[in-house]
């Protein structure tokens, strides 16, 4: 079978684009095009700044594993969430974002109604079955005016999104290999979260799960 052939089975138009919470979108197999370079992309990222798992600040080790492409990083250590344009494993810079990456976060983003979208920083987490993510809003990033897009590759997962207050109770949502979430606006500060990875085998990724995150963090941050 050829790769391609995961995304030829394709949703009906509507729910291609599914409205989730207000600025939030939710576009099925988003990152259809380009599928095999888009992995092969990851994977030169992670050959050169390899996935590890960052300590939090409340001491406590992530089941998930990160690393990062572009201009920043996201980093967590005991001091604390922040970026970084460096990264502290090898004392290099971050990878560069591959171009098929930027391009697939900029046509989301638009699709999703954020024109003139540029991402500094893109995190790639990687889980394994059992990881997960507890609910947290993104706001590590100075520029808020800015959405975040992120990627789902590999093994479904079910992504838990919120709204602003944490008593709200968060949605559940199926994502799938090449779905993209996009969520802004009224929404930038989200609560969200990934409920433990349930086992199985994807036919490119194998046993994982890959999720990128595309974010603006602005400009005097580092
Ligand atoms: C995900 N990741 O891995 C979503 N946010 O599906 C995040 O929401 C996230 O991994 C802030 C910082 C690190 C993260
Ligand atoms: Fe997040």
């Amino acid at each position: 079978m050829r790769p391609q052939d995961l995304f030829d089975d394709l949703p009906p138009p509507e729910a291609a684009h599914t409205p989730i919470a207000p600025g939030a979108v939710l576009l099925r197999a988003g990152g259809r095009d380009g599928d095999v370079a888009l992995l092969q992309a990851v994977e030169a990222v992670i050959a050169q700044a390899p996935l590890r798992h960052m300590q939090t600040p409340g001491g406590y080790t992530m089941s998930v594993a990160t690393t990062s492409c572009g201009a920043l990083g996201w980093v967590s250590d005991p001091q604390g969430y922040r970026y970084a344009t460096h990264d502290p494993l090898s004392r290099q810079p971050w990878p560069a974002m591959p171009a098929c990456l930027l391009a697939l976060a900029q046509r989301a983003a638009a699709q999703a109604g954020y024109a003139h979208f540029q991402p500094e920083a893109c995190l790639i987490n990687q889980y394994l079955p059992g990881a997960k993510l507890s609910l947290h809003q993104d706001k590590d990033e100075k520029d808020l005016s800015a959405p975040i897009v992120s990627l789902s590759l590999g093994l479904p997962a079910v992504f838990l999104f919120g709204t602003p207050r944490r008593s709200d109770r968060p949605q559940p949502l199926r994502l799938v290999h090449g779905d993209v979430v996009v969520w802004g606006g009224p929404s930038r500060l989200a609560y969200h979260g990934v409920q433990p990875l349930a086992d199985g085998a994807h036919g490119l990724l194998g046993r994982r799960r890959i999720n990128l995150t595309f974010r603006c963090v602005g400009r005097g941050v580092v």
